[in-house]
């Protein structure tokens, strides 16, 4: 009952007390993970074979450089079933190699479904054009508007409506569902895929419906309804990520989407992206605008809590040519950690908003990027902070021996260098050690349930 009360007066305040994370992301030892990492790529929508950019090597900088332990890994059902009932086996070959450069090295990928204004036939990448609708009516959105606004086009509301109707054409739903099933097959062999996340930014089609809430109430949910236990069928072992509608949302507003609710196991991250009206249509880092941003912290903690889920900020990111980018950018990072939450920034595409320049050298965006943070905890995280000014982490978790395997901390080396220094109190036994190979700190604490504090500093 006090719990209850104490979740009741933290969603109504929309205050995030310490080891509030209902349902934290845990490893295979019961550790609790974060997530720090890129999208790759948004090139592969639209590139011949759908691959990212990346070779082997980019994979080894963010590894061994830069310290992210994740990506979020676009693929696209398009790509996967481009012809009506067979699978492109070459398509997905190249998505197994990719996906494996990541795991090989212990860094976690995140399979995003990925589409934007329905799909080939008619908007911009995602379904497969056999199933997009009314592909012959006249464009009437001028190119030069800004992408998303192609969710206007007749021919792409009328091919979203068919698709989540899914009454007149059911096929269409079975399709996504089966060619979802064909990449959790491809990659269940591979414990260091940590999830699957269902749709990027769903939308309904019809703009009426999608703010009013019908569209999440009624269409996304029976979709999950179908695809999650699908998806449980062949693999209880892997997360599953989920996101509201984006329309409103990835601004501010708030999400109509009821709880969803897996089946045979409770593993679901509520994943949502972040994009303030300024980074899209204009304008720099305003005060109002770090208002907008507390309000969208605070109908994601009540979405959260409500779904009992942990929360990966799937997407956000900005062009550094905007005036503050980095106090936006630090804003949104600080809030994660606050929140023990995971993020994975949009996206690792060299040049534009990039954490590389297209030469590959590191752009302004890569130094905001960059954090000390604990990618696996063997107890309870309390919390975690993170001065990207002065590089100081302080961190404090309580041990559980029965966890048998250490706390690790990733120190990117590209800002911390490779001397830097830590601390550790509250510990009658412990061991740690700097694994320069994985750019980690490990610590291992052999006291049964104490609590722990770490800091690092250059
Ligand atoms: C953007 C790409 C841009 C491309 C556009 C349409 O950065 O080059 O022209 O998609 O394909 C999202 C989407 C994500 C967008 C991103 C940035 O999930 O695909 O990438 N964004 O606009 N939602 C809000 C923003």
């Amino acid at each position: 009952m006090k719990k209850i009360v104490a979740v009741w007066i933290a969603t109504v305040l929309g205050v995030v007390a310490d080891a509030q994370v209902v349902a934290p992301i845990r490893d295979a030892y019961g550790r609790t993970v974060i997530l720090h990492g890129l999208n790759t790529a948004g090139g592969a929508k639209n590139s011949p074979g759908h691959q990212p950019w990346i070779q082997e090597k980019d994979v080894e900088r963010e590894h061994r450089d830069l310290g992210w332990n994740a990506v979020r890994y676009l693929v696209f059902w398009g790509a996967i079933e481009p012809k009506k009932d067979s699978f492109d086996e070459a398509y997905l070959a190249k998505v197994r190699e990719r996906v494996k450069w990541y795991t090989d090295r212990g860094m976690y990928v995140i399979i995003d479904m990925h589409q934007d204004v329905y799909g080939y036939g008619v908007g911009d990448n995602g379904a497969p054009e056999w199933a997009a609708t009314y592909t012959r009516i006249k464009n009437l959105i001028p190119d030069k508007w800004p992408w998303w606004m192609q969710n206007m086009e007749p021919k792409v509301i009328h091919s979203f409506v068919t698709f989540w109707k899914y009454k007149k054409r059911k096929e269409l739903q079975d399709h996504y569902i089966r060619s979802w099933l064909r990449v959790v097959d491809l990659l269940r062999d591979d414990p260091y895929v940590i999830g699957y996340d269902l749709m990027n930014e769903p939308h309904g089609g019809k703009v009426i419906k999608t703010l009013a809430g019908g569209f999440e109430r009624q269409w996304l949910t029976a979709m999950y309804k179908r695809l999650i236990p699908a998806i449980r069928r062949e693999d209880t072992m892997r997360y599953i990520f989920f996101e509201p509608r984006s329309f409103g949302t990835n601004f501010g507003m708030p999400s109509h989407l009821p709880k969803v609710n897996d089946t045979i196991v409770h593993k679901m991250v509520y994943a949502p992206h972040c994009y303030m009206k300024f980074v899209d249509i204009g304008g720099d880092y305003k005060p109002k605008d770090k208002k907008s941003l507390a309000k969208w912290f605070r109908r994601r903690d009540r979405e959260t809590q409500m779904q009992q889920s942990s929360l990966l900020l799937g997407e956000f990111g900005l062009s550094s040519q905007k005036k503050d980018f980095d106090k936006y950018t630090q804003d949104i990072l600080a809030g994660m950690d606050q929140r023990q939450a995971s993020w994975t920034y949009w996206s690792g595409d060299p040049g534009g908003w990039g954490p590389l320049n297209r030469d590959l050298t590191p752009s302004p965006m890569m130094w905001q990027l960059l954090r000390v943070f604990p990618t696996a905890v063997a107890g309870q995280l309390v919390s975690f902070h993170f001065d990207p000014a002065a590089k100081i982490f302080e961190m404090e978790y309580i041990s559980d021996d029965s966890i048998k395997a250490p706390t690790l901390i990733s120190v990117p080396r590209l800002s911390m260098g490779d001397t830097y220094h830590w601390t550790v109190s509250g510990a009658e036994h412990y061991i740690a050690s700097r694994d320069a190979a994985n750019n980690n700190l490990q610590i291992m604490v052999s006291d049964p349930h104490a609590r722990i504090r770490v800091t690092i500093r250059p």
